[in-house]
């Protein structure tokens, strides 16, 4: 239903006067959207069948009854009691009662928005999958991001996966990639999955930690199963704590297959790369922010689409001829391993533009439902054990998370594409479906609805071939738990090494039971010697020779341990650096797009500075924000006048990629004494963020940086000791922004780390 200006009343009389006419400039921008004809597509149009704004209506029961009085229950006199007649009362209560719905098992915690996906050429020499054939069709998109452990409230800066889940609305009907930001998993079979996830969620005697990792029974289950080593190696690096989730790759993770008209058949792993690039915070950071701000990947997203600044992922293929299945040092099905970009490179062949925001939190991001099952003719499953679990697991926990079978009917799960089908009735059926068969084949109905052939788009599933003893084992193919491992240690810069060292002593660091510390060194011994003695020497122990169990546990009752122990198989690869986030071949652009920058000033400030500097940042791209010592607005020496974003209550350097101090001798005079200022700066530094100074500000940061901060006296000018310390004492020129612009475009200035140890 859209919104009516007016609605005429039993009585004729206009509804207008009591219409909130209060619109906000954002739910405007969110309305034009809506009109804008590039998101005038096939999934929005069909939403608005059940989108309704209000406004100008009378406020009515369930059962379209007006309401007279909203504030006071049906009682027997003014002071009671109150009446059980009083259905209006027991509607809204009632319903208020029900509210909520189960949150997911894993992956509560998310924030989605809408988009479409356009391929760059025809794939239609590897797949007959409509959507991936001709660049001029958009199809639309839902994608929820989520960190995995969590509850549904939870801090978005967890150390976690984050979830990458995409449903294509295709013509040929829905097709989901739910994937991971990470490439592969911790586990090979599905049936450890519940395991997995008990021992890492909250502890089941007195649920703590939330949304952490860091506790005695994750380890332990860990410490137990070296196949969960490679992952380990990519959930204690950065890409476990992402600056935004615009910012990070994604993956289907396990391989599929891709189906010609022909009926060929190749193997396809999927990738999603961002164009902003692979970003991450620092772990103190992430820590601080979950305090200061918990919701700050689901604002950043909200925000970036609200702004117009729509996120983008170019969509990746690694293709493999199923004649190459066994060429490589892994199994193709074994979802702890990934197939390196420099032996099979990644194609970009699409681009997915994120570009609405969802109108109801609930009704969308809530309410999707997700399926690795979902998928149209042209791509087709492998028989990699966890992938054929999850088969499984997705419709299963549909069916109590959204209460009944008729969870496709729910608006946003609903394909574009039609559906006609024999299934009938069960909780919550929305559809009528008229007529009186319900079965075929039938004659009552001339055979309808009729199956389809192949050539009319009909389904069919890939015919591999099966020949097969039932046996519950796992092929020895999978056995090699930490060649991938090392190779994505070693593949790490420097400042990543020193993360993942970092991340593993206050993982560990946590644990209350030292013999999991030591099993835990043991395996990432085996992993890299180095890392083990680095994590060791922070933990005050050192590395075990030998361990009193065997390395794997995850052993059959009746299975000899000794068959089940990891071996090491020679790798194509010493290092691969498109697996690291620095300095990553894949990422070459450095843009500042979107980035977020400090401006810290007082009454006073230098107007022209300031005014320059935000003229270049925002032309770069950047969101430059105010704060002061209290909202409202702030006069510049020569009478400018600016508008406060932020308080030092409300903003925290946490929050932003870098921090800007101008000049203005009362502005500065006025920031001097707040040890607001002090801490956000020293805070900027050590989360190694790029700093600018012009003016007398250049003295305010030598201040609060103290002996960080070294003054060249040849010239007379200061100067930073480290990089990103940006500094003027003259006008803001464009040299000195560029500069500053060059700085905040690395991210970082990780040596300043070394010094921090
Ligand atoms: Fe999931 N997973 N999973 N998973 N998963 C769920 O489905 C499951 C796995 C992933 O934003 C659940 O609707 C099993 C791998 C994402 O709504 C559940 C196994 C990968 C999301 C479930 C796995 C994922 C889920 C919980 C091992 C990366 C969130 C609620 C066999 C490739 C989707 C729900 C969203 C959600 C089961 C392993 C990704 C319980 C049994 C591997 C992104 O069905």
């Amino acid at each position: 239903m859209t919104a009516r200006k007016t609605t005429k009343g039993k009585a004729g009389k206009s509804t207008k006067s009591v219409a909130s006419n209060v619109k906000t400039k954002q739910s405007e921008a969110r309305m034009n959207a809506k009109l804008d004809p590039r998101n005038n597509d096939a999934k929005t149009n069909d939403l608005q069948k059940n989108t309704e704004d209000s406004g100008g209506e009378f406020l009515t029961t369930n059962q379209g009854v007006r309401i007279n009085d909203n504030q006071n229950s049906l009682k027997a006199g003014e002071r009671g009691a109150t009446l059980l007649e009083d259905f209006i009362l027991r509607e809204k209560i009632t319903h208020f009662d029900h509210e909520r719905i189960p949150e997911r098992v894993v992956h509560a915690r998310g924030s989605a928005a809408h988009g479409y996906f356009q391929v760059y050429e025809s794939m239609a020499q590897y797949t007959k999958a409509g959507f991936l054939q001709d660049p001029s069709v958009k199809t639309p998109v839902f994608v929820r991001f989520s960190t995995v452990a969590g509850s549904r409230g939870s801090s978005d800066l967890a150390r976690d996966v984050r979830g990458f889940a995409v449903k294509f609305y295709t013509q040929e009907g829905n097709f989901d990639i739910v994937g991971n930001n990470i490439p592969i998993f911790f586990i090979q079979d599905a049936m450890k999955f519940p395991d997995l996830v008990h021992a890492v969620k909250p502890e089941p005697h007195n649920e703590m930690p939330q949304a952490a990792s860091a506790h005695d029974t994750f380890w332990d289950f860990i410490s137990l199963m070296p196949e969960s080593m490679h992952m380990i190696m990519w959930v204690m690096s950065d890409r476990a704590i992402p600056r935004s989730l615009r910012m990070m790759e994604g993956f289907g993770v396990h391989t599929f297959r891709l189906i010609n008209e022909k009926g060929k058949a190749r193997f396809v792993k999927f990738h999603w790369k961002p164009l902003l690039g692979l970003h991450s915070v620092v772990w103190d950071e992430a820590q601080k922010i979950s305090g200061k701000d918990p919701d700050f990947h689901r604002r950043d997203l909200w925000e970036a689409i609200e702004n117009g600044d729509f996120p983008e992922w170019e969509f990746g293929v690694q293709i493999v001829e199923e004649k190459d299945e066994h060429k490589f040092a892994f199994d193709l099905l074994d979802p702890t391993k990934i197939i390196p970009e420099e032996i099979v490179p990644v194609q970009r062949i699409g681009k997915m533009t994120l570009n609405r925001n969802p109108d109801n939190f609930f009704a969308e991001t809530e309410q999707v439902a997700f399926h690795v099952g979902n998928i149209v003719p042209g791509i087709d499953f492998t028989n990699d054990p966890l992938m054929q679990g999850r088969l499984f697991s997705y419709t299963d926990t549909q069916l109590i998370r959204l209460g009944g079978p008729n969870f496709h009917e729910i608006p946003i799960n609903r394909p574009v594409a039609p559906v006609h089908n024999n299934q009938r009735d069960g909780f919550m059926r929305q559809t009528l479906n008229r007529g009186q068969t319900s079965y075929e084949p039938n004659t009552l109905r001339g055979g309808c609805p009729f199956q389809a052939g192949a050539d009319m788009g009909g389904f069919t599933s890939f015919a591999e071939r099966i020949d097969a003893q039932k046996i519950r084992a796992r092929s020895a193919s999978f056995f090699d738990h930490f060649s991938q491992a090392t190779l994505f240690f070693n593949s790490q810069s420097e400042p990543e090494k020193g993360h993942i060292v970092r991340a593993l002593r206050f993982e560990l660091g946590k644990l209350e039971t030292p013999a999991i510390r030591e099993r835990m060194l043991y395996l990432l011994a085996q992993v890299d010697k180095g890392l083990a003695n680095s994590v060791a020497d922070g933990l005050g122990i050192s590395v075990p020779a030998k361990l009193d169990k065997p390395m794997n546990m995850s052993v059959p009752a009746d299975g000899d341990p000794k068959k089940f122990q990891p071996k090491r198989v020679s790798q194509a690869l010493d290092i691969s650096p498109r697996l690291r986030q620095i300095d990553n071949p894949n990422f070459p652009e450095k843009t500042i797009s979107t980035r977020k920058v400090a401006v810290l000033l007082a009454d006073g400030f230098d107007d022209a500075a300031v005014a320059e500097m935000n003229k270049a940042l925002l032309t770069a791209g950047a969101a430059p924000k105010t704060i002061a010592p209290r909202l409202g607005i702030v006069t510049g020496a020569d009478g400018a006048e600016l508008k406060v974003d932020f308080s030092f209550l409300t903003g925290s350097s946490v929050l932003f990629d870098a921090v800007y101090i101008p000049g203005g001798d009362a502005s500065v005079e006025a920031l001097k004494p707040n040890a607001e200022v002090n801490e956000f700066v020293n805070e900027a530094y050590k989360h190694c963020k790029a700093i600018a100074a012009s003016g007398s500000g250049v003295g305010l940061v030598a201040k609060s940086l103290g002996e960080k901060f070294s003054e060249s006296d040849t010239t007379g000018k200061l100067v930073a000791k480290t990089d990103g310390v940006v500094t003027s004492r003259g006008p803001v020129t464009a040299n000195f922004t560029t500069e500053f612009i060059d700085a905040i475009a690395q991210h970082r200035h990780w040596e300043r780390e070394n010094s921090q140890d």
